[in-house]
């Protein structure tokens, strides 16, 4: 009887294995995804997020001697304009190119048929259907550095499927956006004439990561005000870096592009920017160091993402706060003290 049951538990997994990959084999679906196959490559994402056994096995072919695709990070306070700039931007590419761009939105809020990514698949329905184009949203992670590795994995995935341009959508100027960005090679900043932006984006880093600012909502009336604002900022920024002495030729000097997107005005100078940007990165040999540096961070993010996963779900499970909450209380051990222990107890297993 046991013998049956375990015969049957073997079978089940082979057949489970093999409808999650549509019946192929694993070489076979990997030359699906190169041959650029959404069903195929849709289903690759789904695995990688399910951080599912077969993924790595998948991930290990792709990442052999893997080229890098171009890879775009659009970032910037909630309610920006970044998918609907995003939506015309891509429209815009499609009359000059021939090019595949992808579009990964990473999305805080919600499950994959989440609120907002609802509206951005009504406001770009027309480019969900057109076969140049791959969208796909991807819910970001509790844990950190989680949702840095997927979307990383993910452009590489892509990237062996002939989408030459990643854009990467984020929400927010917190730290996992910066993170998110700085695993990119061109990344934009979208602000807006409205109160509050202007001490949020002083105060995160943005304006130092940013390689291209755009003031979306330009038809707005504060607007000018808000260019200004900018502007002086920007200046600060410039005599700061005099002190790093960065060399003149690395030099980039970062647009600031008024766009309104309701209008749809302004968008052919964000693509110009982009181009310039990328010409700017292969002239100084900058996009081939981007993919060593984007894989050390990569690695870095897998680390993070898996340390503290491992360690926070064992934490919660065998850690006696109470204990802890005591022996802090009495004076027995400072904080630091017992998690350095706890850690230290738990490397090896
Ligand atoms: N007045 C004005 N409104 C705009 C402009 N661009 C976008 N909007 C509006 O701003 C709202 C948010 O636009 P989205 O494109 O969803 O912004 P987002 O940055 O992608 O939003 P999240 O992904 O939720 O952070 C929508 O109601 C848009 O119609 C613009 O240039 N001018
Ligand atoms: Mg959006």
């Amino acid at each position: 009887m046991i013998r049956v049951l375990v015969f049957y538990q073997e079978v089940r997994k082979l057949v489970v294995k093999e409808s999650k990959l549509f019946n192929q084999e694993l070489e076979q679906f990997v030359s699906s995804i190169r041959a650029g196959r959404e069903r195929e490559i849709a289903r690759a994402i789904t695995l990688l997020e399910d951080q599912d056994p077969l993924s790595s096995k998948i991930m290990q072919l792709l990442y052999q001697n893997y080229s890098k695709g171009y890879l775009i990070g659009i970032t910037g306070p909630a309610g920006s304009g970044k998918s609907s700039l995003l939506n015309l931007l891509v429209k815009e590419y499609l009359k000059k190119t021939e090019e595949k761009i992808a579009v990964i939105a990473v999305d805080p809020t919600a499950q994959q048929s989440g609120g907002a990514f609802l509206g951005d698949r009504i406001r770009m329905k027309e480019l969900y259907a057109n076969k140049q184009i791959f969208i796909r949203s991807m819910a970001s992670r509790e844990s950190l550095g989680g949702v840095n590795a997927a979307v990383y994995d993910t452009a590489v995935i892509l990237a062996a499927a002939g989408y030459q341009k990643v854009i990467i959508e984020t929400v927010g100027v917190g730290q996992t956006e910066i993170d998110i960005v700085s695993l990119t090679d061109t990344t934009i900043v979208v602000t807006v004439p409205e109160t509050g932006d202007e001490i949020q984006i002083y105060k995160s880093q943005l304006i130092e990561i940013g390689d291209i600012f755009i003031l979306n909502k330009s038809d707005l009336p504060q607007a000018a005000k808000m260019e200004l604002l900018l502007k002086s900022l920007f200046a600060l920024e410039k005599s700061d870096s005099l002190f790093q002495k960065r060399s003149a030729a690395l030099e980039w000097e970062k647009p600031l592009l008024k766009t309104s997107a309701l209008n749809n005005q302004g968008i052919a100078a964000v693509v110009e920017a982009i181009n310039e940007h990328f010409n700017y990165l292969q002239k100084n040999n900058i996009l081939a160091e981007n993919k060593n540096k984007q894989l050390k961070k990569h690695l870095l993010n897998l680390l993070l993402s898996r340390v503290t996963q491992k360690f926070s779900k064992k934490f919660k499970e065998e850690a006696k706060l109470e204990d802890y909450l005591a022996k802090i209380l009495v004076g027995e051990a400072a904080p630091f003290q017992l998690i350095e222990e706890f850690v230290d107890n738990n490397l090896t297993n």
